[in-house]
C-alpha cells in the first residue's frame, strides 16, 4: 500500500499568498493512486457515475468495438441518469433556471464533435457525435445544436427535474456565485478509452457549473480544454472549475506533456501545478478544484487534482471495475 501513497512537499506555496486567501500554509499531503501500466483494452472516467459508465463501456470493449462507441455509449449512463446532478438529465441549472448542456467526443485520429449551451436533449453527447460524423464542423450551440438535434430525430425533453428545481430556488434565496467544491461543480462525466486495437478515444459531458449565468459555456465542450485526444500519444479530460481549464488549456496540455516523455500520472500532475500557480490569488482559488485523468496509447493511466476528494474508475480485464482516489496537491 505505500507504494501507492505518494507524500509531497509544496516548495512553491509562499506563506504570505496563502495567508492573503485565509488559507494557512502547510506541507502538502498527497494521497492517491498513481496509475499503472499497459493493459488494452482500458476504460477510465471521472468520479462515483464512471462504475456504471465503465460498465457499459467495457461491453463494446470487451467484444472487440471500437472505443469511440464505448465513450459514447458509457457516459451516456450519467447523462440518464436523474440522481447525477451536473450530467444530463437531472443537471443542476444556470442562474435562470435553465439545464443547458456542453459535451464533447474525439476519436484518435483527429475526429472530433462537440455542442454546447444546449437545451432539452437528454444525451447531448450523441449530438456531438452527429456533428462529428455528419458536419464539416466540430462545435455547435445554442440554438443552432438544438435545430441540428432535431433535424437529426431527437426529442426535447424537459431536462429540470422537481429536486434540481427546488435546490435552484433554494439557492436564489441568496444567488451567491461561490460552488461548493467537488459538490457544485463536479460531477461531469469525462472518460477516456483503449481499445484492442490500441485506438484511443474520449468523451465528456455535463451540465456544467451549478448556478452559472445564463449563456455560459465551461471548459467540457471545448476539445483541448476539456478533452483531448491524440492517437499518437493519449488523450486526457478534466473536470472541475471549467473556466481554470480552458484557461490553461488543460487536456491539450496533459496530452502535450504525455508526447515529451511524461507517464499519465506525471502529466496530469505537471498541469495541476501550474493551474494552481496560475491561480493561486484569484478570487476564484477558494473555490478552485481541478481534476484530470489521461491513458496513453500503451494503455497506462494517471490521474491527478488540486484538492483532496476527486476519484475516478478504472476497468481493465485484471482488476476488473474499481474507483481510485486521485493524488492531489493542495490542502487547507
Ligand atoms: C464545467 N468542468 O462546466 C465543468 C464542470 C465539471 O465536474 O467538471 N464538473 O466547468
Amino acid at each position: 500500500m505505500s507504494g501507492r501513497r505518494n507524500f509531497i512537499k509544496m516548495a512553491l506555496m509562499g506563506g504570505a499568498a496563502v495567508a492573503s486567501q485565509g488559507l494557512k500554509a502547510r506541507t502538502l499531503k498527497a494521497t492517491g493512486f498513481k496509475g499503472n501500466s499497459g493493459s488494452k483494452p482500458l476504460v477510465i472516467s471521472t468520479w462515483n457515475h464512471g462504475i456504471p459508465a465503465n460498465a457499459e463501456a467495457w461491453k463494446i470493449l470487451s467484444t472487440g468495438g471500437k472505443s469511440i462507441d464505448a465513450v459514447e455509449k458509457g457516459v451516456m449512463i450519467p447523462e440518464g441518469d436523474p440522481e447525477v446532478r451536473s450530467v444530463g438529465y437531472g443537471g443542476y441549472p444556470d442562474r435562470d433556471g435553465h439545464v443547458t448542456l456542453d459535451a464533447s467526443i474525439m476519436d484518435y485520429n483527429m475526429d472530433t464533435g462537440a455542442v454546447c449551451f444546449l437545451e432539452g436533449i437528454k444525451h447531448p453527447i450523441n449530438v456531438a457525435r452527429l456533428v462529428m460524423d455528419k458536419t464539416p464542423h466540430v462545435m455547435l450551440s445554442g440554438e443552432g445544436a438544438l435545430q441540428f438535434a432535431l433535424e437529426q430525430g431527437f426529442k426535447t425533453e424537459n431536462l429540470l427535474t422537481e429536486k434540481s428545481k427546488k435546490d435552484w430556488e433554494e439557492w436564489k434565496k441568496k444567488s451567491d456565485y461561490k460552488p461548493v467544491i467537488n459538490i457544485e461543480n463536479h460531477d461531469t462525466i469525462g472518460m477516456l478509452a483503449i481499445d484492442e486495437k490500441g485506438r484511443v478515444a474520449g468523451a465528456c459531458t455535463t451540465s456544467g457549473a451549478s448556478w452559472k449565468m445564463h449563456g455560459r459555456v465551461g471548459d467540457s465542450p471545448i476539445v483541448g480544454a476539456g478533452l483531448f485526444v491524440d492517437g499518437e500519444v493519449g488523450g486526457a479530460t478534466a473536470t472541475g472549475l471549467g473556466e481554470a481549464v480552458i484557461r490553461t488549456a488543460g487536456s491539450a496540455i496533459v496530452v502535450e506533456l504525455m508526447r515529451n516523455g511524461m507517464s499519465p500520472f506525471d502529466a496530469c500532475k505537471e498541469a495541476t501545478h501550474r493551474i494552481y500557480k496560475q491561480h493561486k490569488g484569484r478570487p476564484e482559488f477558494d473555490y478552485l478544484q481541478v481534476g484530470f485523468i489521461a491513458i496513453n496509447k500503451h494503455g497506462e493511466y494517471g490521474s491527478y487534482s488540486l484538492r483532496k476528494g476527486f476519484n475516478y474508475a478504472v476497468f481493465d480485464e485484471k482488476g476488473g471495475n474499481r474507483m481510485e482516489d486521485a493524488v492531489y496537491y493542495y490542502e487547507e
